[in-house]
């Protein structure tokens, strides 16, 4: 027996024999655990030694070429009714997806060791905490979750004294695309995911069970699992303040998380609490608390340097494990955007030339590392009852329309706002790049359940308190024919600073129809290379362009049939109400 938990230790020994591997090992979550994992995985060529002396305790892991991104067209909500899953997933029946995975299952794991890793979301003692258990034949799966979330033994007595933990079992089978599945069985609390080593088709703590099952259990046990950073905030005044951000993956929410302020901000301190998911709990007086279940980062690295983001940059410096990037001729790590260093090799590990006009570093490769690496961690992503938040801010990748910031009317408005959310598809998932797609909430591809259900379950919380976060839309990736309007990264503080006084009710804003703009003036330019024209081009709201972007939602909205909330129908036509009176 390796556990007192009897429904554990029968579920271990199941997948033991359906998938018939060599050995089974329990995770300790020891440090010296991990060192193993690290000896065994250079040994076997699963990963290759960086330069130790510039890049201390860093390592570089080569995905396989057919496996570099997440797999939406293979992710599947399983639920025993479809409408449960709603047209926002793709959905199979659970038996038949059940029988389906038993075949693939079956036997993938002869000739390889069965890891079996309890794990928390969440600080270990905190009541807003969730466990699972993951089982995997993959040793770069064990050595991310050790970075990633708080496993082993610890989670172990956790799961034993609640009895209560997801089960997530996965394979990297032969890595075989015609085989890959991600399937979720929320009504069992279940992950079965298959054919793919890479990052959140594998770790299933993140997007498979933080999002896709937790937001099954929030809107049961009315809290909420979303696609959020959380970041701290504190003004020279010492006060501070926690913003929940959600975006599109690859739309800089680590960067937001951990963002340095510009030199026109002394004495402001930005402190990183999360940088991809928030859990988000209403107390008595109705404000909402967030935690952020993760333990580390899986952020994008092209881009990061000293420069865009000293913090991410010193983040990612030691004690990580690079995920298809390029290397030097000195053996470091090397990556579109880094600013030193001479690139020889390109994320396939053939020959690359700087003149090359390829690709050396995978557009979508990634770090991971303890999120206690970072110079701006926040103690408070350790306490057990979060931090309160005063802001929710939703964005998206939009070239043109979405003008810099606004504020929603109110809670519900801010409900349309989030579920309009429109965004530039990325290299986080296969496909095309670059195409706007509507992205609810950042959540399109890790809502568990039917996004009617989901909006109607956050329109819930207007009748339950008075005391709820102001809800704001930001763009930062705003273009004109010379490139992006607004320079983001740092700069972007100033428009947290605009945000934050709205929450502090301090300074007014402009009443427009898709909601309250900055007074011009009013967000700090100062010291900003901005021409008149851009900056007034930022704020720009264009009634028929937004129009014609109202229909489109009212077209998307469609798609959910009777089940759409009225109350959300009833926002869309007061904003094109609003519209069509300019
Ligand atoms: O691959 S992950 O889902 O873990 C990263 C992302 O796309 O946000
Ligand atoms: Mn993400």
């Amino acid at each position: 027996m390796n556990t007192t938990n009897k429904e554990l230790q029968n579920w271990v020994d199941q997948v033991a024999k359906l998938t018939n591997p060599t050995a089974v090992h329990w995770c300790d979550g020891s440090n010296q655990e991990y060192q193993n994992f690290i000896a065994q995985m250079l040994e076997s060529g699963d990963l290759l030694k960086l330069n130790h002396e510039t890049f201390p305790n860093c390592y570089l892991h080569r995905s396989d070429q057919t496996d570099v991104a997440r797999v939406e067209h293979l992710t599947f909500i399983c639920t025993s009714k479809q409408e449960d899953a709603g047209p926002n997933n793709n959905w199979m029946d659970p038996d038949e997806a059940h029988s389906k995975l038993d075949n693939l299952f079956k036997d993938c794991m002869s000739g390889r060791t069965m890891y079996v890793i309890p794990y928390c979301l969440g600080p270990i003692d905190s009541v807003y905490s969730r466990c699972g258990v993951e089982i995997t034949d993959s040793p770069y799966v064990v050595a991310n979750m050790f970075l990633m979330t708080r496993m082993g033994t610890k989670a172990l007595q956790r799961i034993e004294t609640e009895n209560k933990f997801v089960k997530g079992m996965h394979s990297i089978g032969d890595l075989n695309p015609e085989k890959r599945f991600i399937m979720h069985f929320p009504e069992e609390l279940t992950i079965r995911s298959i054919g793919s080593g890479y990052g959140g088709n594998a770790l299933l703590g993140k997007k498979c069970h933080a999002l896709r099952i937790a937001s099954w259990q929030a809107l049961k046990e009315k809290w909420l699992a979303e696609h959020m950073l959380i970041v701290e905030i504190e003004n020279p005044e010492g006060d501070k303040f926690y913003i929940a951000a959600a975006f599109p993956s690859a739309c800089g929410k680590t960067n937001l998380a951990m963002l340095i302020p510009p030199d026109t901000y002394p004495g402001w301190k930005v402190r990183t609490i999360g940088d991809d998911i928030a859990w988000l709990h209403m107390d008595n007086s109705g404000r909402f608390w967030a935690i952020n279940p993760e333990a580390g980062y899986f952020g994008v690295v092209p881009g990061t340097n000293q420069d865009t983001n000293q913090n991410a940059y010193e983040t990612l410096k030691r004690d990580a494990i690079y995920t298809n990037v390029g290397i030097t001729d000195n053996n470091e790590p090397w990556w579109e955007g880094k600013l030193e260093g001479n690139p020889t090799k390109d994320w396939k590990g053939d020959d690359y030339s700087s003149d090359s006009n390829q690709d050396c570093a995978h557009p979508n490769s990634r770090f991971t590392v303890s999120a206690k690496n970072n110079p701006g961690y926040s103690e408070l992503a350790d306490s057990p009852s979060g931090v309160p938040i005063c802001a929710i801010i939703f964005g998206g990748r939009r070239s043109e329309l979405a003008p810099l910031v606004y504020e929603a009317k109110d809670w519900n408005h801010g409900v349309l706002v989030g579920a309009s959310v429109g965004s530039e598809t990325t290299a986080a998932a296969a496909g095309d790049v670059g195409i706007v797609r509507r992205d609810p909430m950042a959540m399109k591809p890790f809502c568990g359940y039917n996004f009617a259900d989901y909006w109607r379950h956050w329109l819930s919380f207007s009748e339950q308190s008075q005391n709820l976060p102001k809800i704001f839309h930001v763009n930062w990736f705003r273009k004109n024919d010379q490139g992006f309007l607004w320079p983001g990264f740092g700069e972007n503080l100033r428009v947290l600073d605009w945000i934050i006084q709205r929450c502090q009710n301090k300074i007014d804003a402009k009443e427009t129809p898709i909601g309250y703009v900055p007074i011009k003036g009013d967000i700090d330019t100062s010291g900003l290379d901005i021409a008149d024209e851009n900056l007034d081009a930022l704020f720009t709201i264009d009634p028929d362009q937004w129009l014609a972007e109202m229909n489109e939602i009212k077209e998307y909205f469609n798609e959910f049939g009777e089940r759409l909330p009225k109350q959300l129908l009833n926002e869309h036509a007061k904003v094109v109400d609003a519209l069509s009176k300019k």
